[in-house]
């Protein structure tokens, strides 16, 4: 049958419900294209019906025509509709190819410095001490004064610390948390503060912020073997059970007498690197007795307990346990860095 044969024994319903049907059935995209062409182009069904309407008297012609351009309409629509079901099916099955390899889940990670504080502290929490943490703004009191920092030591002077005002400093160390919590309570007191900490300096091997753990133990008839066994105790947990450490006699304010602890360089095993400056011993604590006036500060009687206390910084440690010689590269967040962890 001829397209002009079939418009002549087509009405336009008849069209439309025809149109609509084979629309509905079609199987691929190009079956709609063809249809779309079929009835919509330029030699198609509908082109043919306008023409035809054309030839019509003039007083029917509107209404013929609106109904023939509503029936285009509703044809285009269905083609459009239909195209659009199709790609979404075919979206639906790639979806669900099974031979695809699995996307793996990309799990964060924690930051180095996270992973060595935490290590620190479990190693002494598995000792008996307490985690305790202590404001990042503290005040001259318990950041100096409570540690028998003289008001002239260095340390408080402009240059090293980050004074908020008068009296309100960031803490420089993380031991003011400790005289806070000794004014609360009596000994025992076994207690390790972790955090970040301040200090107004910026080169090649120092960060305005860092972070240390410092750890504190005050009872009766605490000696220095004891400081110096429990701090060997946690080097050899911390680094390897055969690693030589030595006790260098040092200095600090708040404690007397005091000693730095060092290891054997990790590097060179004590022949003398760059990263041990040639000495062969790396330095990784500050440590010593309390000095009886932090224990007064906070009305201990200091004839009845005596107490050791120490401190290190995570990011030293961090950087000998992991071989990275770059403080920076722990806080530039480059995710490349850090996923090597
Ligand atoms: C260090 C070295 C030596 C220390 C002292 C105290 C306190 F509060 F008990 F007095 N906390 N931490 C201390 C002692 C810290 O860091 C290098």
């Amino acid at each position: 049958m001829s397209v002009e044969q079939s418009i002549a024994h087509q009405s336009l319903d008849e069209i439309r419900a025809q149109a609509l049907n084979e629309i509905k059935t079609a199987v691929t995209a190009e079956d709609v294209q063809e249809l779309n062409t079929r009835y919509l182009g330029r030699k198609g069904v509908m082109t043919q019906v306008l023409r035809t309407i054309a030839n019509l008297p003039a007083e029917e012609r509107p209404a013929a025509g609106r109904q023939a351009n509503q029936v285009k309409q509703q044809i285009d629509t269905a083609c459009r509709e239909t195209l659009a079901r199709l790609a979404a099916g075919a979206q639906h099955l790639e979806r669900l190819d099974v031979s695809l390899p699995g996307r793996s889940a990309a799990p964060g990670g924690l930051h180095p410095l996270t992973r060595i504080t935490r290590r620190i502290c479990d190693i002494f929490t598995r000792m008996g001490f307490e985690v305790v943490e202590g404001p990042e703004v503290e005040s001259d009191y318990y950041n100096f004064e409570a540690l028998n920092f003289p008001k002239d030591h260095p340390a408080r002077d402009m240059q090293d610390t980050f004074f908020v005002s008068d009296d309100i400093v960031l803490r420089t160390h993380t031991s003011p948390a400790q005289p806070r919590v000794m004014e609360k309570r009596q000994p025992p007191v076994r207690i390790i503060a972790p955090g970040k900490v301040y200090r107004c300096d910026s080169d090649l091997t120092h960060t305005p912020m860092f972070h240390q753990v410092e750890g504190l133990l005050v009872d009766e008839g605490v000696c220095f073997g004891d400081l110096k066994g429990t701090l060997t105790a946690f080097v050899h947990q911390m680094f390897d059970e055969q690693i030589k450490v030595r006790f260098r006699p040092s200095f600090f304010p708040f404690t007397e007498p005091s000693a730095e602890v060092d290891i054997l360089c990790v590097i060179c095993r004590g022949t003398g690197c760059r990263v041990c400056s040639q000495t062969g011993w790396l330095e990784i604590l500050g440590s010593g007795m309390v000095h009886p006036a932090v224990l007064e500060n906070v009305g201990y009687d200091t004839r009845r307990v005596t107490g050791f206390a120490f401190g290190m910084g995570v990011e030293r440690i961090t950087m000998l346990k992991y071989g990275v010689d770059d403080i920076r590269k722990y806080f530039e967040n480059d995710i490349r860095f850090l996923r090597q962890f």
